[in-house]
């Protein structure tokens, strides 16, 4: 089995070669991005197997892609190409050093990848992980997608693992639309990822990690991301799952109720892009090994360290066994 399939829409992404308006900056660098195929380069370059089930256009970008997230070590033989529809490409701007306001410009409306339904992706192969990790932003992409998020998410024997990461894009979405939808795929999934302004703008809930939890009851895990300061772990407060998924689920330290804070690591920011992939492959990782659960979320920030001081969508995770010295530094 592999240890997770993640499914997502996957860019060429064009990064800016000087810092300035996206109307000033007169060339760029490509690189790729995509939530998804991120969180899985990450993993497959940390030793675990991954594989990235998408659409691409048959065209030179998704040439790129696909041979690109293959060359991490990433299993792209589920990827289909799209005779019609072309290759999905964003661009963006340097953060400001302050603020981090940049601007992106994303050129993916009717992407290959917008087609995905459960009709044209290989369903099999999309279930064949132990975790499935998917995000919210495969369900602003188009009513096909959405509708294979819920066939994925709906209640199955057998289901994998299904990690989901709210990704909240407002500007993929039409005014308060996502609200609703991200909620629901969230109350489906057993490992959710929200940040805190997430979940403000996505659903008004001020209040800090615990009201999230609130709203959120249903997910055996779920990390509540404060940015710059850390993260909160909520474990459910109730007997394990029975079989291999629950023992994923629980571990041997179950998270005591109410949440678990371990704080971030201090870096000189380059761009925050893909910090959040980078710290669910972290977490997901450490979760696949078994590890306790403040582990998890320090291997989590470990892994956003190495993403948040590069330029790029995606990074280098750190080595195994300096992240875990690192993890286990102060003794739990
Ligand atoms: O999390 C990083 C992603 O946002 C980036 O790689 C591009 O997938 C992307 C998106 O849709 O914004």
């Amino acid at each position: 089995t592999v240890d997770v399939v993640a499914l997502g829409e996957s860019m060429v992404t064009f990064l800016p070669t000087r810092p300035g308006r996206l109307a000033d900056v007169p060339s760029f660098d490509r690189s790729i991005g995509g939530a998804e195929s991120n969180v899985a380069c990450m993993l497959a370059a940390a030793g675990h197997s991954a594989r990235w089930v998408s659409r691409v256009g048959d065209d030179g970008f998704g040439d790129h892609l696909v041979e690109t997230i293959g060359a991490y070590g990433v299993d792209v033989t589920a990827v289909r190409r799209d005779p019609a529809r072309p290759t999905g490409v964003y661009f963006r701007t340097a953060g400001d050093r302050a603020t981090d306001a940049h601007e992106v410009a994303y050129y993916r409306a009717g992407s290959a990848a917008s087609a995905m339904s459960p009709a044209t992706v290989d369903l099999p192969a999309a279930r064949a992980g132990r975790v499935l990790h998917l995000s919210g932003i495969t369900a602003a992409l188009s009513a096909d997608c959405l509708g294979l998020l819920r066939e994925l998410t709906a209640p199955r024997p057998g289901r994998p693992l299904i990690s989901f990461d709210v990704n909240h894009r407002s500007r993929l979405w039409r005014d308060g639309e996502g609200a609703a939808v991200l909620l629901e795929l969230a109350r489906a999934a057993d490992v959710v990822f929200v940040g805190e302004d997430e979940a403000e703008e996505a659903w008004g809930v001020t209040g800090g990690p615990e009201a999230v939890r609130a709203l959120l009851p249903e997910p055996g895990l779920l990390v509540v991301k404060e940015g710059a300061r850390g993260a909160t772990l909520f474990g459910a407060n109730r007997a394990p799952k029975e079989g291999a998924r629950g023992a994923m689920l629980f571990g041997a330290n179950r998270a005591p109720s109410p949440g678990t804070f371990v704080p971030a690591l201090t870096v000189d920011v380059v761009a925050t892009t893909g910090a959040g992939d980078a710290f669910a492959a972290g977490f997901l990782s450490a979760t696949l090994r078994g590890l306790p659960q403040r582990r998890r979320l320090r291997h989590g920030h470990l892994w956003a360290a190495a993403a948040l001081t590069v330029p790029g969508d995606l990074a280098t995770p750190p080595a195994r066994d300096h992240a875990d010295r690192l993890a286990a530094l102060d003794g739990t």
